[in-house]
């Protein structure tokens, strides 16, 4: 269930001269324990236009708080650290995994397995990309 492919494209709602393009490889939400309302949502992400794009923000209309979070080593403790301006260069790939850059959703509210949870990326350049992952159980 875990590794199902989940192959989509998604065409950036155009806002700017550049035509940027970008795929949804893989992705995922991980259904969280009964009581809790923070959930972890795990992504792979294809730049393939010829310009770098800069993450800015992440929503969800499943949580009342998404972002994109990094695990960091301090002083041996790993911690969870809001990640600004991830870059994505031209013809790249970036990957959102569990103990390193990963995607946070605070205050869920009722997510079923096997549903699908809508996402908005917003990108420093204005444009911006929305597509759909599946919430899988941990
Ligand atoms: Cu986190």
């Amino acid at each position: 269930m875990r590794f199902r492919n989940w192959v989509f494209t998604a065409m950036m709602l155009i806002s700017s001269t550049v035509q940027a393009e970008l795929s949804v490889i893989s992705g995922e939400v991980r259904l969280p324990p009964p009581g809790t309302s923070v959930a972890a949502a795990y992504l792979e992400l294809r730049n393939t236009s010829s310009v770098e794009l800069v993450l800015a923000s992440i929503s969800s209309s499943a949580a009342r708080h998404t972002m994109f979070h990094r695990v960091e080593n301090v002083d041996g403790v790993m911690k969870m650290r809001h990640a600004e301006n991830i870059k994505l260069p031209a013809n790249s790939t970036i990957k959102f995994s569990p103990g390193a850059l990963h995607i946070m959703m605070m205050g869920v509210s009722d997510l079923d397995k096997d549903s699908e949870v809508d996402f908005e990326i917003l990108f420093e350049s204005g444009e911006s990309i929305k597509f759909l992952l599946p919430v899988v159980a941990q």
